[in-house]
């Protein structure tokens, strides 16, 4: 429960065969939907998305720019007005609208698994067994606190009456990457419609389909118009235009720390919204010589590799011990040559293709200079297949702290592993770069454990295990990786304003 399943021959089970085929027949329409109608950008405007296993066009897409924007923040505006449907509605029906959406989607998980895998590239057998399930998840968890979300009364000093109130923040503007479109989707909306906030939406460029398709399911469960506003767009239009806005009052952003950048500056410069970030990492991944060693390979390929490298908190910096780091890099190489790449639809695939020529090209990049800054390439570094976006699994070994490799987020599966020798000397190393977005340690010394997790800078420290997640656990990062939480109690707290209410109370009754 709540673990990655890594185990394919348990997805092969689960899973109900794709029909690939047959996905995008029917007159399904791929515009904009505001106020709970889909429609055609103002402009007209269209751009295609991609299927990375082949580099061919799916579909055309409505493109959303600023004009489309204000549409959609009148749209939620008029849906949050005090008196709304949605502000009378009864918190425990905003649980139960999100519980009602999560029953869609367990009804729709083989489609809605179809088509995250053909615009992004993820094996099916992962959308099937871990995304879908953990939206449905986040959205019941979510569910389950909109009656919850309690305030307190406070024994302030005098003749007075005081207690807080937990209030929605307002328009709440979100942008989604493509690295987990379904999932991103629904970590932003659970805590946000939970609390009664109204959503703008702005899904990634590379990956549109699945959330137009949740949005007919929004309207489907009966969420009043307005509340939930879905644009597909470019960052430096519809983004922009989202984290500039004067009648945003949050924006939540998850992407590179470059954007984020952006984001918080827009806020700056326009009415000072409230910002999340959820950024980028080089998260340390660290193996002590005590450390199982067998279990220890594994889950640090699957820290690196698992989604085709393309996780934020990807663990990119493996650091070994000087003990075991020839044994462990011997190993690694092995199992990384034994990783299938191929197909996504195939149900025997551990690896699809990246999800676009950018990013393909941006780690082959990373890869050459690797090579050229001296790092020794272990196995892997070329592209895998005649035509998509698929990169060969990679190893670097004798990899050092300075290389470009060891600093940068490749977001690709490209593994770095660097050779250690003194818990001190780790930490340090660990921690000296500008992210803290999460972090690992694998041994069987619970003392040594504790004293590394304690000293390492992240928002989240794993002990011999890798990318567990649970709704219930806030997610986040430290420095450059991030602000806020999401997920959890925590994720609450980032979507509410607190009001304090003071009422006089008279001692005397004549
Ligand atoms: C890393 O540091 C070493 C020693 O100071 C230096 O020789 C090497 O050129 C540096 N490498 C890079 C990629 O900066
Ligand atoms: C997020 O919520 C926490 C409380 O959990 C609060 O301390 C923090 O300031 C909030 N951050 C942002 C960026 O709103
Ligand atoms: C860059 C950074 O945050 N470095 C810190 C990492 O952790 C060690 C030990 O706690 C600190 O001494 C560093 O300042």
């Amino acid at each position: 429960e709540g673990r990655v399943n890594t185990s394919l021959k348990d997805r092969q089970t689960e899973c109900p065969p794709p029909e690939p085929d047959s996905l995008m027949d029917g007159d399904v329409t791929f515009q904009l939907f505001i106020n709970n109608q889909f429609q055609d950008a103002v402009s007209g405007r269209t751009f295609p998305t991609i299927n990375p296993a082949t580099g061919e066009i799916i579909c055309q897409v409505s493109e959303a720019d600023q004009v489309d924007v204000d549409k959609a923040v009148k749209a939620a505006r008029d849906a949050f007005r005090l008196g709304s449907p949605w502000r009378r509605m009864d918190a425990s029906h905003r649980g139960l609208l999100l519980n009602r959406l999560a029953d869609a989607i367990e009804r729709d998980a083989a489609y809605l698994a179809e088509l995250e895998t053909l615009d992004n590239g993820k094996p099916y057998a992962v959308s099937y067994s871990v995304d879908v399930p953990n939206v449905v998840k986040c959205l019941r968890y979510y569910g389950g606190w909109a009656d919850k979300w309690e305030g307190k009364t406070i024994p302030i000093d005098g003749d007075f009456f005081c207690y807080t109130r937990h209030e929605p923040i307002g328009v709440c503007g979100q942008i989604i990457p493509w690295n987990f479109p379904l999932l991103m989707l629904a970590w932003k909306l659970g805590p946000a419609l939970a609390t009664g906030n109204t959503v703008v939406v702005k899904v990634a460029e590379q990956t549109p389909l699945t959330a137009l398709y949740i949005a007919s399911l929004i309207r489907e469960v009966g969420f009043p118009e307005g509340v939930v506003n879905i644009l597909p767009g470019m960052g430096p239009s519809a983004g922009a235009a989202i984290a500039k806005h004067m009648d945003v009052d949050k924006v939540a952003f998850t992407g590179s720390t470059e954007v984020g950048h952006l984001i918080q500056q827009a806020s700056g410069s326009s009415n000072l919204k409230k910002v999340t970030l959820e950024l980028g990492g080089k998260s340390p991944n660290i193996i002590l010589s005590d450390a199982n060693l067998e279990d220890a390979v594994e889950q640090s390929h699957f820290a690196l590799f698992f989604n085709q490298g393309q996780c934020c908190c990807a663990g990119s910096r493996t650091f070994v011990q000087a003990k075991i780091y020839d044994e462990f890099v011997e190993r690694s190489v092995e199992r990384a040559r034994r990783r299938v790449v191929g197909d996504p639809f195939d149900m025997k695939t551990e690896q699809g293709p990246q999800v676009d020529q950018e990013q393909f090209n941006k780690i082959l990049g990373y890869i050459s200079s690797g090579k050229r800054e001296g790092a020794k390439l272990m196995c892997g570094g070329g592209v895998a297949a005649d035509r998509g976006y698929f990169i060969q699994p990679t190893v670097f070994g004798d990899v050092q702290d300075n290389m470009t490799i060891a600093r940068e987020e490749i977001f690709g599966p490209v593994m770095q592993i660097l050779k250690f020798d003194s818990l001190e000397e780790v930490v340090t190393r660990a921690n000296d770069t500008k992210y803290g977005l999460a972090a690992a340690v694998f041994t069987k010394d619970i003392d040594k454990a504790h004293y590394v997790s304690q000293g390492l800078r992240a928002g989240t420290v794993w002990i011999n295990c890798y990318d567990v997640f649970g709704a219930q656990a806030p997610f986040g990062g430290y420095k450059a990786s991030g602000n806020g939480r999401e997920l959890g109690e925590y994720g609450l707290d980032n979507y509410t304003e607190v009001k304090t209410v003071t009422t006089k109370v008279p001692q005397k009754n004549s």
